[in-house]
């Protein structure tokens, strides 16, 4: 796809995570026999912080189409920066990018992930759609494994490279099921597992957003040696409160967040 246009790309990276996970795509069907559309709330992304694959360079295709820098947040644990930006347009979704301080792991992992960054040939990060080209670059399971070992999200990105790990349903929206408990219910009948790290519902009216998530659909990732079973996207579930002023809070909660980041863990 070359296009330069944010709509038709949200619509292909829709079309590529729904085709790539199955639960994702039959969640957004059920609930669309009830609704007559889904308001998608943010979409994640997430890299390394080499500088030429950092969110400053993920950042630019919504940068050049209007949006805006609108907060940061910082994981120290998990060794995680991100930032958020905002449409002016509110049914445009919010995006989420996150990347891994690469300087605070081991020699091996640092090394291991610049030689992967090497592969990939300067043209490519400054597609409009890099951020959905998918993996650019050559990886055995051994070396995903190790990865892995070392951080989750590492493991994550060197398999998956460059695709959302998430879209969001914007619960506010849904007049069948308004209620984020209502959604769980529904998606657990429907037999799928939710993230219970930090509880199944993350967040408080207090903070203004309160969140769960699927645990990410395991699929068969292509590695240079075969095909693995791999936890790959998942699917969220948004539901915010107004400010002081009445207006619906737009950012993220760090510390509701750090538990969403392990839906894509491998168990729980
Ligand atoms: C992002 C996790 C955080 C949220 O809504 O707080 C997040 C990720 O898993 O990359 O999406
Ligand atoms: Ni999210």
């Amino acid at each position: 796809m070359t296009t330069n246009n944010i709509k038709d790309l949200l619509e292909q990276m829709w079309r590529d995570y729904s085709t790539m996970n199955p639960q994702a795509y039959r969640i957004y069907h059920s609930l669309l026999e009830k609704e007559d559309k889904i308001v998608n709330d943010h979409i994640a992304l997430r890299t390394f912080n080499d500088p030429r694959i950092g969110i400053d360079v993920l950042k630019k295709p919504f940068i050049e189409s209007g949006y805006v820098y609108k907060g940061e947040y910082h994981f120290t644990a998990k060794k995680l920066y991100a930032q958020h930006f905002e449409h002016l347009d509110p049914l445009m979704p919010k995006i989420f990018i996150s990347e891994l301080k690469l300087e605070e792991f081991s020699d091996e992992l640092q090394q291991t992930v610049r030689g992967l960054i090497d592969q990939v040939p300067e043209e490519l990060y400054q597609r409009f759609d890099f951020v959905n080209i998918g993996r650019p670059w050559d990886l055995d399971f051994k070396t995903y494994e190790k990865l892995l070992a070392e951080s989750e999200y590492a493991g994550w990105v060197s398999a998956h490279g460059f695709r959302p790990n998430h879209f969001t349903i914007f619960v506010n929206h849904l007049k069948s099921i308004p209620s984020l408990r209502g959604v769980n219910d529904f998606i657990k009948r429907m037999g799928f597992k939710l993230n219970d790290s930090g509880g199944e519902i993350k967040g408080s009216k207090e903070v203004m957003l309160r969140q769960s998530s699927t645990l990410a659909d395991r699929v068969a990732v292509a590695f240079s040696d075969g095909e693995h079973e791999i936890p790959a996207c998942y699917y969220e579930f948004a539901y915010r409160y107004p400010k002081s002023n009445g207006v619906l809070y737009t950012g993220f909660v760090a510390q509701s967040a750090d538990k969403i980041f392990e839906s894509t863990n491998k168990s729980q």
